[in-house]
């Protein structure tokens, strides 16, 4: 059975949501990141650069064991894994990871770092707030255009380009966006909520999820030296 490392944050969902989709059974090793569990030896022997998620799945190519890391590497995996989720013609295969890659090189780090200026850094820098806060206003109307165009992100069909893009995506007016502001967007937000394997994908660890404000034990694991010290 793969295993999952994991915990309730967006890029951890992508997996749970891909996994619920394709009906592939799963193990969740919960990664507690608030506590500092993305450093316990048995994680970095998996990943070297202590984020979630990993998996490691027993029967991978050649009936060899696979760990991987990094959540767009890890749903290529296991759309090639399934034969589904991604388009089979080399076209459309294109244009699906063309848009994954939107994700992880830009919704990804482009929101994350919206929220870390925003929720967690101790000093309110407008500087910081601006930029990130106008890239990710950006980075919403390049998917309000090809939604505009098309269903689904890689064309007519729902694929892992979909799946990494919505857990980051979704509740765009807790991001300062005003409703209305990106009608296709938000008409793909409601048709993906709706699917009932993304609500169980969500709904994974989700009773492990920080209520409340962060400590400052977790914000020093995160943001402190125990997050830079060398390893
Ligand atoms: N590019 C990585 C990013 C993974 C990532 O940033 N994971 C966060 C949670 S969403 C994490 O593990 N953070 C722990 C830490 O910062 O120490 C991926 O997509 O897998």
């Amino acid at each position: 059975m793969i295993e999952v490392w994991s915990w309730p944050t967006p890029n951890g969902q992508k997996v749970h949501i891909a996994l619920e989709e394709l009906g592939l059974p799963y193990n969740v090793v919960p990664v507690n990141i608030g506590a500092g569990e993305q450093f316990r030896p048995e994680f970095l022997a998996i990943t070297p650069n202590h984020r979630i998620p990993a998996i490691v799945d027993p029967d991978g190519p050649g009936g060899k064991k696979l760990e991987l890391f990094e959540s767009g590497a890890i749903l290529i995996y296991l759309a090639e894994k399934t034969g589904k989720l991604m388009p089979q013609d080399p076209h459309g295969r294109y244009i699906c990871l063309q848009w994954l890659m939107f994700q992880m090189g830009g919704v990804g780090p482009m929101f994350g770092q919206w929220n870390h200026f925003h929720n967690y850094a101790p000093e309110k820098l407008p500087y910081a707030i601006e930029r990130y806060s106008s890239e990710v206003r950006r980075l919403y109307g390049v998917l309000e255009k090809r939604l505009a165009q098309a269903p689904y992100l890689a064309g007519e069909a729902y694929s892992i380009a979909d799946i990494a893009t919505f857990p980051w995506a979704r509740g765009p007016e807790r991001r300062g966006i005003e409703p209305g502001t990106f009608p296709a967007v938000e008409r793909w937000l409601a048709a993906i909520d709706a699917r009932p394997a993304v609500q169980r994908g969500m709904d994974v660890l989700s009773e492990r999820r920080r209520q409340g404000t962060m400590t400052e034990a977790e914000r020093e694991v995160l943001f402190g030296k125990t997050q830079f010290a060398k390893r």
